[in-house]
């Protein structure tokens, strides 16, 4: 039987942090080998906030090094830079025509990034939820694992399929988000109630996938827990959850696994212990991707190969959604 298809992305700004590691790549890794899988990096959707050229596209490279040294295989699965994919753009310009503007200036993210980036809402910020729909419609893809925060997106998704489906007939899979039930959401460890996110200018907030071993043990010894030195999950504990979730995950073990194992000691000795997890977990990842990025031309041929793949499986949606939309083809 065919494998089901799965789809997702990040962006290559600034640091991809382990909130974006438990949350989306690390699940990644764990379901490529059961579906049919394109992970891009998401560069069209980067410059809805200002870039500078010169780092985006460093970045979009050491983005690449990172998904396979990470785990993700380039001959499992397809590996690609988006904008190398023209039919993205192509596709986002239809589904404009089934997107609302009210609908659009609603999403959670455009507002929050419009508050943040005051001097620069421009129309490609509102309209990057459609994109992320052309992304995800182009490969007719089935799964979408993500973190919490796109969930939203996801479902704008789904509307926009369906309403396409339903004026111009069956053409496009409706996907379904794959959101994980624990990680899904890693917060700040300076604001535990806050998404940990890498436009955070407190950079104790978030670690980095590449932050060197004495930085990662510093930032969670300075993580904000709460005063009554018990170390268990709850929902009135989200400092200490927070940090069993992050243990669990480069650890291994399940929540309540940790929650045993730290019984009766101390906060100190637990952020210790967290910091060293996490920094020997990252340690193989780092010294992967540094040998990555010396071979360029490597990198440079996955990349190649990637958006191969992903041209011929997005040409086929294009073609059948120009057909159905009723674009003159010369007949
Ligand atoms: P920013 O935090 O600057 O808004 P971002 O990290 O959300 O950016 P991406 O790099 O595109 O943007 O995110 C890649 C993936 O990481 C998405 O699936 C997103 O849901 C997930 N993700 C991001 N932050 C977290 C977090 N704190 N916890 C869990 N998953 C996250
Ligand atoms: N907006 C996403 C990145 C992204 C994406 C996608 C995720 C772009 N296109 C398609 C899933 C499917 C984010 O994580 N910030």
């Amino acid at each position: 039987m065919d494998k089901k298809r799965m789809y997702s992305a990040a962006q290559p700004t600034g640091k991809i942090t382990i909130g974006n590691y438990i949350g989306a790549i690390s699940n990644w890794v764990k379901l490529q080998h059961e579906y049919d899988c394109f992970f891009a990096i998401a560069d069209m959707h980067a410059i809805t906030i200002k870039q500078d050229p010169q780092e985006l596209r460093r970045r979009t490279l050491e983005l690449a090094a990172l998904y396979i040294a990470c785990g993700l295989d380039p001959e499992v699965c397809a590996l690609y830079v988006q904008s190398n994919v023209s039919a993205h753009a192509e596709l986002a310009w239809v589904l404009n025509t089934l997107t609302y503007v009210g609908e659009m200036e609603r999403m959670t993210q455009f507002k929050d990034k419009s508050r943040k980036h005051a001097d620069n809402i421009n129309m490609g910020l509102m309209d990057y939820p459609v994109l992320m729909a052309a992304d995800i419609l182009l490969y007719q893809a089935e799964y979408v694992p993500v973190g919490f925060d796109q969930k939203q997106h996801v479902e704008i998704t789904r509307d926009i399929a369906n309403r396409f489906n339903n004026r111009y007939g069956e053409t496009f899979t409706v996907p379904t988000p794959l959101i994980m039930k624990s990680g899904a959401k890693i917060m700040s460890l300076q604001e535990p109630d806050k998404k940990m996110s890498k436009s955070d200018e407190n950079i104790n907030a978030w670690v980095s996938l590449l932050d060197d071993r004495d930085t990662i043990i510093r930032k969670f010894k300075r993580a904000v827990t709460d005063s009554d030195n018990c170390i268990r999950a709850g929902e009135d504990k989200p400092g200490i959850t927070n940090l069993l979730t992050i243990y669990s995950v480069f650890r291994g073990c399940t929540v309540e696994e940790a929650e045993k194992e730290f019984a009766g000691k101390g906060y100190g000795d637990f952020k210790l212990a967290v910091g060293e997890t996490v920094a020997d977990a990252l340690a193989p990842i780092q010294a992967e991707q540094a040998r990555l990025l010396a071979d360029k031309a490597y990198l440079n041929g996955v990349l190649a190969s990637g958006a191969e793949r992903a041209f011929k499986a997005a040409r086929k949606t294009l073609s059948k959604v120009y057909r159905k939309v009723g674009f003159y083809r010369g007949e």
